[in-house]
């Protein structure tokens, strides 16, 4: 794999963006995909390519089309798993996950399709095409590592790496697709093989549930019970607000329970790690200089966000230098 990568964060259906910054950093549109002059580069997407923007199928056609001609790596976010989930009739396959409620792997609730309605209007008179834009979603691994760097959707995490490379699975692909996506919504472990943990972390990374009354409200204005925890920092000393990881929201400054000091964590020294999935706002900036988050909201609601890459060359210390990004440019 090519070293001269540029990374790419949540995208959510802002395709106009995603244009302006694949022609900010120079790549062309050529025989049907955007590639770089003498294939000299090539794209990491880091996931959510769906949901919240108006332009998803554009978003995912050209994704795609990036990914077959070779000039992309496309990974999967939590919203792509969660669309399949949520198109997955529970007990499928033959086996049903019982702790899910409703006919399907994801619920129908109020909240989870007012997330996808953005998706599902932006194929309408398309059904076929949208079956095969699932289809695609499948196939989207869940992490990419080589020697120099690391890329997810969230949180790269060395155990769940282990563990889904001592099964060899990468993606829904490795695999029947009604096993394994049965498995990873197995929260319980109810057949005694889940893949919920590894999956779960990779896409949505650590949280932990709130006590004494502790809640928040996020960008969307639901109400949460858990946080997001920052899983690059020693958490042996650490409290809530120095672990949670809710931009724009400042937890207080507690105890956290016992299992989260002993959690595992992404050390100074380890190769770089590009992700995306936090909400970050304002300017793009490392988080230390082999921890590098490139989502900057560009489907943020109060439309000042940004759609963010890194321009990554193969250096084991990252320079805040080499961030490339435009503004959204609407605001839904
Ligand atoms: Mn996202």
């Amino acid at each position: 794999m090519e070293s001269s990568i540029d990374f790419i964060g949540d995208i959510h259906g802002h395709y106009d963006e995603l244009v302006a910054l694949l022609e900010k950093l120079g790549y062309t549109y050529r025989e049907g995909a955007y590639r770089y002059p003498g294939n000299a580069r090539m794209v990491v997407f880091l996931g959510d390519y769906i949901d919240r923007g108006s332009q998803v199928r554009e978003t995912v056609n050209l994704v795609r089309a990036m990914r077959d001609a070779g000039s992309a790596v496309a990974l999967m976010g939590n919203h792509e798993f969660n669309a399949l989930s949520f198109w997955q009739e529970n007990g499928r396959g033959g086996r049903e996950i019982h702790c899910v409620r409703g006919g399907y792997l994801r619920e129908h609730t109020f909240n989870k399709v007012a997330i996808h309605v953005k998706t599902v209007e932006s194929y309408r008179g398309r059904k076929a095409e949208f079956m095969e834009m699932l289809d695609f979603l499948k196939t989207l691994p869940f992490y990419l590592e080589t020697d120099a760097f690391r890329a997810q959707h969230a949180c790269f995490d060395m155990k769940c790496a282990d563990m889904l490379k001592a099964l060899g699975i990468q993606s829904f692909a490795d695999g029947d697709f009604d096993e394994l996506i049965a498995r990873a919504n197995d929260k319980y472990n109810e057949y005694g093989d889940s893949l919920y943990f590894p999956v779960s972390i990779f896409l949505k990374g650590p949280e932990m549930d709130l006590t004494d009354g502790i809640t928040f409200r996020d960008g969307e204005g639901v109400l949460r019970k858990r946080t997001r925890l920052c899983w690059w920092i020693d958490p042996k000393n650490a409290n809530l607000r120095e672990l949670s990881f809710q931009p724009g929201v400042e937890l207080p400054p507690v105890d956290v329970p016992a299992e989260v000091h002993e959690r595992d964590f992404y050390g100074q020294n380890e190769r770089p790690v590009f992700f995306g999935h936090y909400w970050l706002t304002g300017l793009p900036e490392l988080i230390r200089d082999n921890v590098c988050c490139l989502d900057y909201s560009v489907a943020g609601y109060r439309g000042d966000g940004r759609l963010a890459a890194y321009r990554y060359d193969g250096e084991q210390k990252l320079d805040n230098q080499k961030f490339v990004w435009v503004d959204a440019r609407t605001a839904l």
